[in-house]
C-alpha cells in the first residue's frame, strides 16, 4: 500500500505543475484565494490535532467527578462557541474576498463569448471593438473587467493562476475582473462541460508590460495587410471559408467561426491547443476532425498540392 501512495504521489502532484497552476498565483485575485486556501489548510490542521489530542487524552484518563463543570466549560466553549466564531469569521473573509474579486472597476473591458468550442474575445476601446479569438492579452498591474456571455450551451471562463472561475451563461452577462502582476504566459480553460470537445477548449492568457500590450491591441486592431490578388486568399475565397471566418481587409466577412485576422499572431492554433505552425495549420484544413473531434467546420481533405500550400502560407500570413 504505502508503495502504490508513494509511486502515485508525485503523479497527483505532478498535475499541480505547470501552466494551470492555480497556487503559483500571477494575479491579485488568485492571491487572495490563496491565502484564504492556505489559511483554511493550516488551520483545519491545527484544529484537527487539537481535538484528536482531546479525544486521547480523554480516552487514557480515569473519569474525575469533581471535574464536571470545567468539563461541561470546555464543551460550550470549545465545542460551540469557539467553532461559531470561526466559521462566522471565514464566512466574512470569503465574502469580502468574492466581493472584491467580483465588483472591481476595470482599467480596461474584455467581452468574451463562450462557443463550441472555442473564445471570441473583444477588446473595448474609444477607437471602437477590437475583435479576435482565442487568445487573451492584457496589461500587467491593470485591473481587466471581463464580460463573459456563452452563444450556445453554459461554459465557464477560468485562468486558474490568474484568478476566476466563473460561468457563461447563454442570455446572461457575468463578470470577473484580473488584476496580472507579473509578465508571463498562462494557460487557461473552460471549466464547465459543454459537449465534446470541451477538453480541447482553451486559450493562452499572455501577460505584457502596458506599453508592448497597447502596441499589441493597435495592430490587432488594424486591417490584415493581405494583397487582393493573393493565391492563398483566392483559395480561401473560393473555398467557402469566408462563409464562416472573417479576415478584416478582405471579403471575407464570416460570424461563425473565430477572427482570422491577425490568425498568425496567436501562439496557438485551434483555442490554444497546438503550436501555430505550417504542418498543423495543413493538418488543420484537411484532417479537422482528427486534429479536434466534433467541432462545427469542415475538414476538406480533397485540399492538397498547391493549392493547399497556398492557402497554409496565406494563413501563417496573417500576423
Ligand atoms: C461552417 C463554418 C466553417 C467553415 C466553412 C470553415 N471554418 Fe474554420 N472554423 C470554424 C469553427 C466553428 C472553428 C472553431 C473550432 C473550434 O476550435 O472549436 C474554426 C476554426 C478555424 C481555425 C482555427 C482558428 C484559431 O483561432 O485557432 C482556422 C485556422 C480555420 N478555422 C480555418 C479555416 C479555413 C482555412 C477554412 C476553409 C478551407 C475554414 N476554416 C472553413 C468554422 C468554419
Ligand atoms: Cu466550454
Amino acid at each position: 500500500m504505502r508503495r502504490i501512495f508513494l509511486l502515485g504521489l508525485p503523479l497527483v502532484l505532478g498535475a499541480c505543475e505547470g501552466r494551470h497552476n492555480w497556487l503559483a498565483s500571477g494575479g491579485a485575485e488568485a492571491i487572495r484565494v490563496e491565502q484564504l486556501f492556505w489559511v483554511l489548510v493550516v488551520g483545519a490542521a491545527v484544529i484537527w490535532t487539537l481535538v484528536i489530542g482531546a479525544a486521547v487524552y480523554a480516552h487514557r484518563r480515569q473519569v474525575d467527578p469533581s471535574l464536571e463543570k470545567q468539563a461541561r466549560q470546555f464543551i460550550i466553549w470549545g465545542g460551540a462557541v469557539i467553532p461559531t466564531v470561526v466559521v462566522c469569521a471565514l464566512l466574512v473573509w470569503g465574502l469580502v474576498i468574492l466581493r472584491d474579486i467580483t465588483t472591481k472597476e476595470g482599467d480596461l473591458t474584455v467581452r468574451v463569448d463562450g462557443e463550441r468550442w472555442w473564445w471570441r474575445v473583444i477588446y473595448e476601446s474609444p477607437e471602437g471593438d477590437v475583435v479576435t479569438a482565442n487568445e487573451i492579452r492584457l496589461p500587467v498591474d491593470n485591473t481587466a473587467l471581463f464580460k463573459l456571455t456563452a452563444d450556445d450551451v453554459i461554459h465557464s471562463f477560468w485562468v486558474p493562476a490568474l484568478g476566476g472561475k466563473m460561468d457563461m451563461i447563454p442570455g446572461r452577462e457575468t463578470e470577473l475582473t484580473l488584476t496580472p502582476v507579473e509578465t508571463g504566459s498562462w494557460g487557461g480553460l473552460c471549466a464547465e462541460f459543454c459537449g465534446g470537445a470541451h477538453a480541447l477548449m482553451r486559450f493562452d492568457a499572455i501577460v505584457m508590460e502596458e506599453a508592448a500590450f497597447n502596441d499589441w491591441l493597435a495592430h490587432e486592431a488594424s486591417p490584415a495587410e493581405v494583397a487582393q490578388d493573393d493565391a492563398g486568399l483566392g483559395v480561401f475565397l473560393d473555398e467557402g471559408c469566408g462563409a464562416c471566418h472573417t479576415i478584416r481587409g478582405t471579403e471575407a466577412v464570416g460570424p461563425v467561426g473565430p477572427d482570422l485576422t491577425h490568425l498568425a499572431s496567436r501562439e496557438r492554433l485551434g483555442a490554444g491547443i497546438y503550436d501555430m505552425t505550417p504542418d498543423n495549420m495543413a493538418a488543420w484544413i484537411t484532417d479537422t476532425h482528427e486534429m479536434k473531434p466534433d467541432i462545427d467546420m469542415p475538414p476538406y481533405p480533397n485540399l492538397d498540392g498547391a493549392r493547399l500550400d497556398q492557402l497554409v502560407a496565406f494563413l501563417m500570413s496573417l500576423d
